[in-house]
């Protein structure tokens, strides 16, 4: 008898590749310091073979000169099983990112977006079971979050606004582990909007340690924070380690590098989607 598949063989992941013009990148709260980009483009590199090594497909997009932040690809779009939202990323010089992305979700899932004046970035969005949390950002506004909660009530996931301050993004502060689990900040947003949600705290010293990217039986966490993954290990969560040094930078972490989503098992690794030339 063969046996069973993993779950993760059916997830699948669209990246981006890193465009030279990362020196010009947005930043909110980093100051700007040079990025050697050839390191740059290795340690992407690394990220996006651990997660071919772990089971997924990858769809790698075409970097472009003059989309300096188009490599963290999490921004623009939010998919979940029933549906894929290209947002309107809060940054204006981002916001011509989204085609490309479209264009590869298109054979995966039915399309739908967020309009003026909303503002969202997927960095803001997570999702836990049938809640999804929208922090409100420098880059997401309520009214993204009220059209993000609009076109998901349909298929009965419930949004829920929450603050963040001191970091750029709501998955800056708080990731999931699981539906029962997540890893927080709690420097960085109020951890009583989780009441009833496990939690496992960032190590004092690590405070960007709060973004891992969740796969279904383990997650990915950057090298540069061992205390917390020693503390996710504690609790048996298994960790990968991948270095993006570089990238963070430019604000950048392990989510937002790549949108995942689940594929039926039979469509695998079958269908590619559209690259654009
Ligand atoms: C920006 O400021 O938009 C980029 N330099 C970094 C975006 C990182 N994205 C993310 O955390 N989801």
């Amino acid at each position: 008898m063969l046996p069973e598949p993993t779950i993760r063989r059916s997830l699948r992941a669209i990246t981006r590749e890193l465009s030279p013009a990362i020196s010009r990148c947005e930043l909110t709260h980093l100051a700007r310091e040079p990025i050697d980009y050839q390191r740059a483009v290795s340690q992407h590199e690394a990220y996006v073979a651990l997660l071919e090594s772990l089971g997924l497909t990858v769809t790698r997009l075409r970097a472009e000169l003059e989309l300096p932040d188009a490599v963290f690809v999490e921004d623009t779009a939010v998919v979940v099983d029933e549906l894929a939202v290209i947002t309107r990323p809060g940054a204006a010089t981002r916001r011509l990112e989204i085609a490309a992305v479209r264009d590869a979700l298109q054979p995966w899932r039915p399309i739908a977006e967020i309009t003026a004046p909303g503002t969202l970035d997927g960095g803001d969005v997570l999702q836990v079971g049938r809640t999804v949390y929208v922090g409100l950002s420098s880059r997401s506004n309520s009214e993204g979050a009220a059209q993000l909660g609009r076109l998901l009530a349909p298929f009965a996931y419930a949004v829920e606004t929450i603050e963040v301050h001191g970091c750029l993004h709501l998955k800056s502060a708080v990731t999931a582990v699981s539906d029962t689990l997540l890893l927080i900040n709690p420097a960085w947003c109020d951890s009583a909007a989780f009441a009833g949600v496990d939690t496992i705290e960032i190590d004092p010293s690590e405070p960007h340690a709060a973004n891992i990217l969740r796969l279904d039986d383990a997650v990915i966490a950057d090298a540069a924070f061992p205390r917390t993954a020693e503390n996710m290990r504690a609790r048996g969560v298994t960790v990968h380690s991948v270095n993006l040094s570089e990238l963070a930078k430019a604000e950048g972490a392990v989510t937002c590098c790549s949108l995942i989503f689940r594929v039926a098992p039979e469509n695998h690794g079958s269908v590619r989607a559209q690259e654009p030339s």
